[in-house]
């Protein structure tokens, strides 16, 4: 499984240790294509050569291949709410996750939207139980899914 995992760099990386916590668990259910969100010194990483659109086009590459998105969207970020719309756009699963604690205001862009299911949590653990229903909902809806096509394909 892989899995697209969105939180803000150039937004603020206020939250940068629960992004870290996210990531880890969310190893435990597939390759987590964007680790480098958490990395403690990305935001001066452009400095290293690597240009803003090498980073837009290996983005939206990943986003393309990801099998679901998990965004933590306690800090506002354009990138986040842009690659939720993507995300969107192209039909993948996506995980909101918001932090109550933070006195942050959530966009409507977000909890108005249907398509996307959004979780408010307090503590992290709390938000990796939220990850773990949300993945473990697709891949039973995905095992449904098989199981209905092959029998229709046995009935052929
Ligand atoms: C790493 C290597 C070279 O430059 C970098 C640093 N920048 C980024 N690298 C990878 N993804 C990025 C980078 N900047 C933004 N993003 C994507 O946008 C991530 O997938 C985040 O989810 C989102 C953050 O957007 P902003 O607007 O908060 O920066």
């Amino acid at each position: 499984m892989k899995i697209y995992f969105a939180g803000s760099i150039r937004g603020g990386q206020a939250d940068r240790r629960i992004y870290e916590q996210l990531i880890k668990h969310l190893r435990r259910h597939g390759e987590v294509l964007t680790e480098h969100v958490a990395d403690p010194g990305i935001s001066e990483k452009g400095e290293d050569g690597i240009t803003d659109a090498e980073i837009y086009r290996k983005d939206m590459e990943w986003l393309s291949e990801a099998d679901l998105v998990v965004a933590e969207v306690t800090t506002p970020s354009i990138g986040v709410g842009y690659e939720i719309g993507l995300a969107e756009r192209l039909g993948k699963p996506i995980l909101c996750l918001f932090n109550n604690t933070k006195g942050k205001m959530l966009s409507a862009m977000v909890s108005g939207n249907p398509r996307i299911l959004l979780r408010h949590y307090t503590e992290s653990e709390e938000a990796e139980c939220f990850i773990d229903d949300f993945i473990n909902h697709l891949s039973a809806d995905s095992a449904k899914a098989k199981a209905t096509a092959g029998q229709e394909l046995s009935e052929a």
